[in-house]
């Protein structure tokens, strides 16, 4: 793979981001994910100031190269969060569920390297004007909590509207996909759930049980009703909360059903009342791998799209 804008930034081999889960993706996975050429990003979603430094810390021992840190905006913890990650000289944090704009200068100054996820134009828009390093456009292909517009939608809208680095996420299973999103114009990629099935990835094998034997037609959308879509796979507690949505349960009442429920199933795997978060690639991915065999299966799997494609499209001839 030849340096690009976007590896030449980050200070990696290979365009890809390891999407920062909540619950998910741990030191473990991050340090893996790293270590294998890409860029490990540490979900900060329900640490607390102590525990994240602890696991940055834990990172830091397991490797040498650069890692990110994903918060999620919408938690009451993210200004502590913040200011850890800056105390740290974390080298990238990506953001989640909302708009990063009131941190950006604190981020600047520490010299850390900012990148927002986006689900529209108008944002990416603003957070280019806000000083954003690079932009993550994910598409509700994506498993978690998700916009409206798929990636094959959104992406090229995003790469018109900014100058900026864009990462796509969402509905990026294998080469073939990196591929496709580069052929859009991409600068990368992020995967999430492919890197749920990574040996390293410290969760609940029943958790990661679910995932690999999910089809494509298994995972639903929660939370329309709310305004806070989380794309997950259909189990007992999913159906669950959509027949509450649809009896008109209050925010309230379907915050409760939710409360915990990534806990049961990563910590207790507990998949039947816990929540399993996954992105519509589960119905592809049948395999757990290390990080490393995750890279290489990557690299093979785009070298074989790349030599298809050369045998099918003419180079366009010289004029000169
Ligand atoms: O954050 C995610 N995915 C997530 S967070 C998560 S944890 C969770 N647990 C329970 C319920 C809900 C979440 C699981 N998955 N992806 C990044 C993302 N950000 N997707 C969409 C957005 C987003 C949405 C609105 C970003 C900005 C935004 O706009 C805010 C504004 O101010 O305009």
């Amino acid at each position: 793979m030849v340096p690009t804008r976007l590896t030449n930034l980050l200070e990696i081999k290979f365009p890809v981001l390891q999407g920062g889960m909540a619950w998910v993706s741990t030191s473990s996975l991050v340090a893996a994910v790293s270590n294998a050429g890409g860029l490990g990003i540490l979900g900060a979603g329900p640490l607390d100031a102590d525990s994240l430094v602890k696991e940055i810390i834990r990172i830091k021992s397991l490797t040498n190269k650069p890692f990110g840190v994903n918060i999620m905006l919408m938690m009451p913890s993210a200004p502590d969060l913040v200011k850890v990650c800056i105390n740290e000289r974390v080298p990238v944090i990506t953001t989640g569920a909302g708009n990063p704009g009131p941190y950006m200068k604190n981020f600047k100054e520490a010299g850390t390297k900012v990148i927002p996820v986006v689900s529209s134009v108008a944002l990416a828009k603003r957070l280019e004007r806000a000083g954003a390093d690079a932009l993550i456009a994910e598409g509700m292909e994506s498993g978690g909590h998700i916009g409206e517009i798929t990636t094959m939608v959104l992406l090229p809208q995003v790469l018109d509207a900014v100058n900026i680095p864009v990462i796509a996420a969402g509905g990026i299973g294998d080469g073939r996909g990196i591929m496709a999103a580069l052929a859009l114009g991409a600068d990368g990629v992020q995967m999430g759930t492919r890197f749920i099935l990574c040996r390293e990835c410290a969760i609940h094998e029943n958790y990661k049980k679910v995932v690999l034997e999910a089809k494509d037609r298994d995972t639903v959308v929660t939370g329309v009703s709310t305004g806070h879509p989380v794309r997950v796979i259909k189990n007992k507690l999913a159906k669950t909360y959509m027949e509450r949505e649809q009896q008109g349960a209050t925010p309230q009442e379907l915050d409760e059903i939710a409360k915990g429920s990534m806990r049961r199933s990563v910590v207790e795997g507990d998949t039947d009342n816990g929540s399993v978060m996954a992105g519509q690639v589960c119905g592809m991915l049948n395999s757990i791998d290390s990080a490393a065999e995750i890279f290489q299966k990557l690299e093979k799997e785009f070298n074989t799209v790349f030599s298809r494609l050369s045998g099918i499209v003419k180079p366009p001839t010289s004029t000169y």
